[in-house]
């Protein structure tokens, strides 16, 4: 049998693979992360893989919340994993920053004991926008179902927000401040949000709590970037025969990647600055610009590319029409909402977004962006909204991602397929009562308060939704790969 990555095979690897420059058998952890996926193995795992060759404890306990596939894949290569960097100039690198990883269900002592040792100086975590389990008015979400069992039997968590607030817990009564919590997802204000969260949920346990993560603890709000799609059986296949070893679960991405951190702690860090992470007194340029420049027209991509049977990114934006509507949508209505006194800069960072979508070794799935399409479009696409009718600007393109999403949940429940997002079920019921009409069903679909907010009541927003929704469905798949100029 093919020979395994493991620490002990690791002399064996290709010449040209980098290893790990520290001593895999001796530095132990001083992060927790929650939500050890692929983009956290892809980004904050290597910058702190490179980190760790300046020395210190700070290799990673993964914790996985729910699956435990990531623990059984890499349990014999003890928790080795290649990155393989996909694009004109391949590369592949063994990362050993995860020392442990370990699921909640199997392993929730073990767990607890890590969240509160003293060891332990950053908490972090990348649960996806639900994982923040916060209501459109950006409360603790009471109604949650996690959040009620959490706030039920606080000292047997199912939720990272409950998970937190336990660790802070232990951590009040054992006078151990000596930690940060950094929240890696594509949430404006991520760090506030998620303190938001832990001290409403806090709050309810007591009051005292609450008041002491306030003064105690630092959440720094973060930008973070670097297209990473889900490993496939062909990423496997070609990492192992590069590596000349196995590896069960590699991860790809491109080259490029970036980490902006508030620099705002309550206890020490790696010294992520060493080695390409910008530590800045406030990222909210950085946050704005990269959520709705890059992940807003993603999920532009995504919805009316695979409305016109485009499967990947590439796919999407190498249709000529899709591009330009692209390039109209940024000048026209979202790089305008983005306050800067160097437009020419942001137009660049535009730019090279472009140009990474067109890096054609990679295939990221236009379904696994569209995605929890509930969660994502207000941060990506609504505030953009909302800001261009604050100021008077136009919102007639930004409208076309949102009604291309309600053509895609009305086309996915007439198929009788189901979507992955929180709300399926109420999205799906809301498609099927009007026997997947779009333009009724689109209506239903904005009545969704928990996703559109005080939009919903908005008539401008209706009335151009509705109406892309109609020109949307009048284009063939002809029409976008040939004649159409869609704007
Ligand atoms: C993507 C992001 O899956 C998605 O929704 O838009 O994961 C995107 O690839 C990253 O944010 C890039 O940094």
């Amino acid at each position: 049998m093919e020979k395994q990555l493991s620490i002990k095979t690791l002399d064996q690897l290709s010449r040209d693979v980098a290893v790990p420059d520290y001593d895999l058998r001796k530095s132990q952890c001083g992060i927790v992360h929650i939500g050890p996926g692929a983009f956290h193995r892809a980004h904050q795992a290597y910058y702190t893989d490179l980190a760790l060759a300046y020395g210190g404890n700070w290799r990673i306990h993964g914790v996985s919340m729910r699956s435990d596939t990531l623990k059984k894949a890499l349990a014999p290569q003890d928790n080795l994993y290649s990155l393989a960097v996909v694009d004109n100039t391949p590369s592949l690198r063994v990362l050993g920053a995860i020392k442990t990883l370990s699921t909640l269900s199997e392993d929730r002592d073990v767990i607890t004991a890590a969240l509160c040792s003293p060891a332990i100086k950053i908490i972090s975590l990348t649960v996806t926008e639900k994982g923040y389990c916060l209501n459109n008015t950006g409360s603790l979400d009471v109604e949650n179902p996690d959040i009620q069992h959490d706030l039920a039997n606080p000292d047997l968590p199912i939720s990272a927000v409950g998970l937190i607030a336990q660790a802070l817990k232990a951590r009040e009564h054992s006078g151990d401040a000596d930690v940060t919590i950094i929240s890696c997802d594509n949430v404006t204000d991520n760090g506030k949000k998620l303190a938001k969260a832990v001290i409403d949920f806090a709050y309810y346990l007591s009051p005292e709590l609450a008041k002491w993560i306030q003064n105690n603890i630092a959440f720094p709000c973060t930008m973070v970037d670097s297209i990473t799609p889900a490993t496939d059986d062909e990423v496997k296949s070609n990492v192992s025969a590069n590596l000349g070893l196995k590896d069960d679960w590699p991860i790809q991405r491109e080259t490029f990647t970036q980490w902006v951190i508030e620099d705002h702690f309550s206890g020490p860090r790696p010294p992520w600055e060493k080695v390409g992470v910008t530590f800045t007194k406030d990222v909210t340029f950085f946050e704005k610009a990269k959520l709705r420049i890059l992940n807003g027209t993603h999920s532009t991509l995504a919805y009316v590319g695979l409305l016109f049977g485009k499967e990947t990114v590439y796919d999407a934006i190498s249709t000529p029409s899709i591009q330009v509507l692209i390039s109209a949508l940024l000048e026209r209505e979202i790089i305008p909402s983005i306050e800067t006194d160097n437009i020419e800069t942001l137009r660049q960072y535009a730019a090279d977004i472009i140009a990474r979508y067109h890096n054609k070794h990679i295939r990221h799935m236009l379904s696994q962006i569209a995605w929890d399409g509930s969660q994502k479009l207000p941060f990506r696409i609504l505030d953009t909204v909302r800001d261009n009718l604050h100021a008077n600007r136009d919102i007639n393109l930004l409208c076309i991602p949102i009604a291309a999403w309600c053509l895609f949940v009305s086309r996915k429940a007439k198929a009788g397929e189901s979507i992955t997002d929180p709300k399926a079920t109420a999205l799906i019921e809301r498609a099927t009562r009007h026997a997947f009409d779009p333009v009724a069903v689109t209506n239903d679909l904005l009545n969704e308060t928990t996703i559109f907010a005080e939009l919903s009541a908005n008539s401008l927003f209706r009335d151009h939704v509705l109406a892309q929704v109609k020109t949307l469905s009048a284009w063939s798949t002809q029409d976008v790969d040939e004649t159409l100029d869609p704007i």
